[in-house]
């Protein structure tokens, strides 16, 4: 059977050099080293070979092959070279028109609002943590303090994957977990950035996907202040002069907890329908990290505290651009991403 092989090699490697066009080349391709050429039969008649024979044949027959496609390679350059040639002295390539206009490639909207937040944060000592998109229900939810049933979950419409207790985090909050089981038991200053999903209506603030970064910040006798401090500076580095505030708010992971409105204005209708008529955007959710949290993530709530907070990037970079409508981020319209 092998002889048969090296016959074959022979006859295989004369007819390629016959191949002087690339359609010929196509066809001597598709006739050995295609799913149906005559190598690939050649290689399944292994089966009909005794047991002992097979490893000395499977071994030629990659052989065979390798010598085949590197024999093909040379012939394929050389004939396309000879064509090209013969192209030119034809005058058929008019080497005097114009170059195709090369479009330079820029970073999206998104990806550089991100870099601008890391560039705020790690200024204020914050370093990047990465945490995964796909996580359990244990680490996006229980061990944030919502267990199963609670009716806080209602805040974050999910989507489950087929395996169960296994979704796409709907915030970027379970990395906070991962964090501080990485960090114990140094103090902590991270960022975590990072895609979200929810299942949730679209709408010109809203959409289903989205960036977030999440802040965390654990260490001895870190206060209320400190979150607020912090946050302020930060949105004054991002937003300029525009004023910002804070509200009371609810989250089952800090205690007690708040959101931060950047003023966005009212004056069109479009301020109205995106500010739900207050002329405020909501930019982020923050508090001071709960103690079961702390506890869940290994840190002694009578000895450590923390400040955490979650911010919408894509809110973020509205307010920044002026841009009315969330949908246009992953619209994919060039007339709206070559803007930036
Ligand atoms: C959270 O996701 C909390 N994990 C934030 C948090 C972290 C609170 C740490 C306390 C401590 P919320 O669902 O409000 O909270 O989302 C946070 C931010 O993401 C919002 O302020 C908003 O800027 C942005 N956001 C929320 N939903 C959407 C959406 N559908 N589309 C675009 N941005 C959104």
């Amino acid at each position: 059977m092998i002889e048969e092989l090296d016959q074959l090699q022979t006859e295989v490697l004369a007819s390629l050099e016959t191949a002087d066009t690339s359609d010929a080349l196509t066809a001597w391709y598709r006739e050995t080293l295609g799913g149906k050429g005559s190598v690939q039969l050649m290689t399944r008649k292994i089966g009909s070979l005794p047991v002992e024979e097979r490893p000395a044949f499977g071994k030629r027959v990659n052989e065979v092959k390798e010598a085949l496609q590197s024999a093909f390679d040379v012939r394929q350059s050389a004939v396309k070279r000879s064509e090209m040639d013969a192209d030119i002295a034809d005058g058929g390539i008019d080497v005097t028109l114009p170059g195709r206009k090369i479009r330079p490639g820029g970073l999206h909207i998104a990806t550089e609002t991100l870099r601008e937040i890391y560039k705020i944060w790690g200024d204020m000592g914050f370093h990047v943590f990465r945490s995964r998109d796909v996580e359990t229900d244990h680490y996006n939810f229980e061990l944030l303090n919502i267990p199963q049933h609670h009716p806080a979950r209602d805040m974050w419409d999910t989507f489950h994957t087929t395996t169960p207790g296994v979704l796409l985090r709907t915030h970027t909050s379970p990395g906070q977990i991962h964090a501080m089981h990485q960090h114990y038991p140094n103090p902590i200053r991270v960022i975590l950035p990072g895609m979200v999903y929810r299942y949730e209506q679209v709408t010109a603030r809203s959409e289903f996907q989205f960036h977030q970064v999440e802040g965390l910040a654990v260490g001895k006798n870190i206060t209320f202040a400190d979150l607020k401090g912090t946050l302020t500076g930060f949105a004054h580095r991002m937003f300029g002069e525009r004023p910002v505030r804070f509200r009371a708010n609810y989250f089952p992971f800090t205690e007690p907890s708040a959101e931060m409105d950047v003023y966005w204005g009212l004056e069109s209708e479009t301020d109205y329908r995106i500010t739900k008529g207050t002329g405020w955007l909501e930019v982020l959710g923050s508090g001071m990290v709960h103690p079961t949290v702390l506890k869940n993530g290994g840190y002694d709530p009578n000895e450590y505290s923390g400040f955490a907070f979650g911010m919408g990037v894509e809110r973020m970079a509205m307010l920044r651009y002026n841009i009315n409508d969330i949908r246009y981020f992953w619209g994919n319209d060039l007339r709206f991403l070559e803007q930036f």
